[in-house]
């Protein structure tokens, strides 16, 4: 195992000087496997009988523990047994739409009578209800009705989250859902990257003035949101039921005039030329995807924008046509897998069922798996460098689980062996980590 601790401790550098924190660790993870997820040639980066020392927060060193030099050890101020289970980057749900008020369960039983999610939408439904009901609710009320979300994903291994505004679709309430979403984040306990997604659909009061909506979601809510650093990115939806490629070309063109990266979903109900807009401006990630073309992937692998599938809509929507795994893959693309975590067309609190869904319905391994969750998940925030893998330098958010291999956290269905999670180099145990349902 000497050899795969070098390779992920060395880079051709000596293993005893590398991102060496000056001072003792104040944490050491021993008695672990690591899947490091590195890029370094061995599937998911293993390192077996491995140890973590994190210093200031940071992963000073990962390796394997027999080759761990004394001063990585000496002096510890606090150790992790991981008692022979699995060590991963925490996971990052990178898609998620969970600050919103009430549900759509009727809906969902529509749904289940044959009713399509397209129609409810085109009846003022969908999307439009959980606006009515989110503008109503107080910003109190808003973080308490999503807390629970945000605390039950957390609860499954997740360090980093996503979380989307977008059932506002005015300037007070598209500030609203991001300013819950930075409180969320702080009592949680989570690092939550925030999205500015005004185009998600046109509000019932601009029914015949889309452009002016535009004007709306151009002139004031990103340039507000970008002043007041509510957002971190700028996302939008792309497709019939909501704005064309040329309506998201302008959203996009007024991120970019703010500095703030872009994001589409893309081609989820049908062939809309998503992939290729993405593309066109470099967006960091192109999400849904079902309906790509081949020279949609093409484009996405020549952009560096990042794939991100989301088999939770796939799977609730009752969608047969999947998105186009083997152009990604054959093309380059890097893919990312998130829960969508919203109340229509994906109310799925559990990242790890994400997972396996992508597995079983997609036909992406369980290793694509967890690298959408950690090491591509964090190039769609921009976090790439910072989180993702676990290697010195990176900072120290990290999952034990009580697996014996780390393809368990795509193959089990409904269980959550998550032990602990790591954030920015404190541990909380399990029981300290519950959603409220
Ligand atoms: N695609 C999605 O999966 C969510 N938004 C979007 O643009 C669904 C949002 C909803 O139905 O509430
Ligand atoms: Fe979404």
């Amino acid at each position: 195992m000497a050899d795969s601790a070098s390779k992920v401790c060395q880079n051709g550098r000596r293993e005893d000087d590398l991102n060496r924190e000056p001072g003792a660790p104040d944490l050491l993870i021993r008695n672990v496997h690591v899947a490091t997820m590195a890029d370094a040639g061995e599937a998911y980066g293993v390192v077996r009988d491995g140890l973590v020392a994190v210093s200031g927060g940071r992963i000073t060193w990962v390796g394997a523990a027999r080759a761990a030099p004394r001063d990585v050890t000496a002096g510890v101020s606090r150790t992790l047994d991981g008692e022979g289970g699995w060590l991963t980057p925490g996971l990052i749900d990178c898609h998620t739409h969970l600050v919103f008020a009430g549900t759509r369960a009727d809906e969902f039983e529509m749904r289940l009578r044959g009713v399509t999610y397209e129609e409810l939408a085109r009846a003022g439904g969908g999307i439009r209800s959980t606006v009515t009901a989110t503008r109503t609710a107080t910003e109190e009320e808003l973080y308490e009705a999503s807390a629970w979300r945000l605390e039950t994903i957390a609860a499954h291994g997740v360090t980093t989250v996503e979380i989307k505004s977008g059932y506002g679709l005015d300037v007070d309430t598209e500030l609203k859902m991001l300013r819950v979403a930075r409180i969320l984040g702080e009592r949680v306990g989570v690092r939550v990257s925030r999205t500015l997604l005004a185009a998600h659909a046109l509000p019932a009061e601009y029914q015949d003035r889309r452009e002016a909506y535009l004007d709306l979601v151009c002139e004031t809510m990103i340039p507000r949101a970008a002043a007041d650093r509510l957002a971190h990115a700028v996302d939008a939806f792309c497709e019939r039921i909501a704005f064309t490629a040329v309506e998201c070309a302008r959203v996009f063109d007024a991120a970019a005039a703010h500095g703030l990266p872009v994001r589409l979903h893309a081609d989820q109900l049908s062939p809309f030329g998503g992939a290729e807009l993405a593309a066109r401006y470099r967006a960091r990630s192109a999400d849904h995807l079902e309906y790509a073309t081949e020279a949609g992937c093409r484009a996405l692998a020549a952009a560096g924008t990042t794939a991100v599938l989301l088999p939770g809509a796939y799977y609730v929507l009752g969608a047969s046509r999947r998105p186009p795994v083997d152009a990604l893959r054959r093309h380059g693309v890097p893919i990312a897998v998130a829960t969508d975590l919203n109340p229509g067309s994906s109310p799925l609190t559990s990242p790890l069922l994400a997972m396996n869904m992508a597995c079983v319905l997609f036909g992406l391994t369980p290793e694509e798996t967890l690298a959408g969750m950690t090491r591509d998940a964090a190039r769609v925030l921009g976090l790439q460098g910072r989180l993702g893998v676990v290697s010195p330098g990176m900072c120290a958010d990290l999952a034990l689980w009580d697996v014996d291999h780390p393809s368990e956290l795509s193959y089990w269905i409904g269980a959550n062996p998550c032990r602990a999670v790591v954030r920015r180099g404190t541990v909380f145990q399990r029981d300290s980590l519950h959603g409220t349902r």
